[in-house]
């Protein structure tokens, strides 16, 4: 069983991950996971905080000589932002009462109901670890799973399709080809002429104090069929990267495929019809289902849309009320981001690359990466000769 765990607030010393469940002998470079943090930080109309980080993840077990060992995987993304904040987040009683509480909850943040639940009378104490701050770990994670997913061929691209209901339009090209694309935007849009509008929207947004979602894509591409399952509810592939998606914070949405355009055709306009010929196998000319049928990878490209709102920390507060007086107050305003759409299409990659990756971990086993692949190539033969 791959999976992992992290902790770390959003202005303690660091995050903190394990991976646990990775065979032996995969290779692990610190500089491709680097390469994705830094893609994680990047994006117009990200705020001040990503002006003082420059994550990177130090590798402190479970890899030696380039090579991972079996062992769990420990890694850790120091805040730099620390520096600032050693006393008012120190663990010591002695520096109780060093930063005043934040005693009025965002709208849409997790400050009220965090408070509730936790007995807390302070939201900083909710906000630290709610913060998508988080999401570095995710990335650095999800970098780690990518390593993987390459040995099986499988790659995953993540880019923006819309801001502030700025669309993209029609996207064609390979998802290598939109992706390059994207990473030479600054929104991460393939499209440039809908990016520039994306940008003025951000723009426009800022100068009002307010912030902007919208929807990013990421295509997986080079999954065997069969992995998740139909025959149980907990197995289902669709079922697992969904949840995934919406475990990510502040997303509202997934689509698989045409996803819910599908609800609205007739079945005949719907599902993709198969094909068979000497040279591809079985194949099938569309894509509507979005490389999933019945809960498991029917070998094309696994395509997901994923929808977030906007950040919910506003300039331009909205009305809320203070936990003390129980008086009406605008909310609390903590540095935030105007849009963090493209970074989180960085985050969906990740956490879609470390659910495939426990799919195939899943799928073809084995406690080193030559028994896996054995595995992967008997089963990959046993395909082809149905
Ligand atoms: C983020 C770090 C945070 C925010 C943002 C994402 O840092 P700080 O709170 O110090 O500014 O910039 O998180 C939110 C806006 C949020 O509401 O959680 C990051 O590393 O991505």
């Amino acid at each position: 069983m791959l999976r992992y765990l992290s902790a770390g607030e959003s202005h303690g010393p660091g995050l903190i991950g394990i991976i646990d469940g990775l065979p032996s002998g995969l290779g692990i470079d610190a500089a491709e996971i680097n390469k994705d943090l830094a893609r994680r930080q990047k994006g117009y109309g990200r705020g001040g905080r990503m002006a003082i980080e420059k994550d990177t993840a130090a590798i402190l077990s479970g890899v030696r000589w380039g090579l991972t060992l079996g062992s769990p995987i420990g890694l850790f993304i120091e805040n730099r932002d620390w520096e600032n904040w050693q006393e008012k987040m120190s663990p010591e009683l002695k520096h109780a009462g060093s930063l005043a509480a934040v005693t009025r909850p965002r709208p849409g943040h997790a400050d009220l109901t965090g408070m509730m639940k936790y007995m807390h009378e302070d939201a900083r104490n909710v906000l630290e670890r709610s913060s998508a701050r988080e999401t570095a770990m995710r990335v650095a994670v999800g970098a780690v799973a990518k390593a993987l997913l390459s040995e099986f061929g499988i790659r995953v691209f993540g880019w923006v399709r819309g801001i502030g209901g700025v669309s993209a339009g029609s996207l064609s090209g390979t998802p290598a080809s939109l992706f390059k694309l994207a990473e030479a935007s600054e929104v991460r849009c393939p499209d440039a002429e809908a990016a520039a509008k994306m940008m003025k929207a951000i723009d426009a947004a800022k100068k009002v104090g307010d912030s902007l979602g919208g929807v990013f894509e990421v295509v997986i591409t080079g999954c065997p069929p069969g992995l998740g399952s139909f025959a149980q509810r907990d197995l289902t592939l669709d079922g697992l990267l969904a949840g995934a998606m919406m475990s990510i914070q502040a997303m509202k949405g997934v689509e698989v495929g045409m996803g819910f355009e599908a609800a609205a055709r007739p079945g005949s306009q719907v599902h993709d019809e198969i094909f068979h010929s000497a040279k591809k196998g079985y194949y099938r000319k569309t894509n509507n289902a979005g490389g999933i049928e019945g809960g498991m990878s029917n070998g094309s490209d696994i395509l997901l849309r994923v929808a977030m709102k906007p950040i919910p920390t506003l300039y331009k507060p909205l009305r809320s009320v203070d936990i003390k007086t129980k008086k009406a107050f605008k909310a609390s305003v903590e540095r935030s981001d105007t849009c963090a759409v493209p970074a989180a299409a960085v985050v969906g990659e990740a956490v879609a690359a470390f659910t495939v990756a426990q799919a195939i971990v899943e799928k073809f086993g084995g406690d080193s990466m030559a028994e896996m692949k054995r595995n992967y190539e008997g089963y990959m033969e046993q395909v082809r000769g149905l």
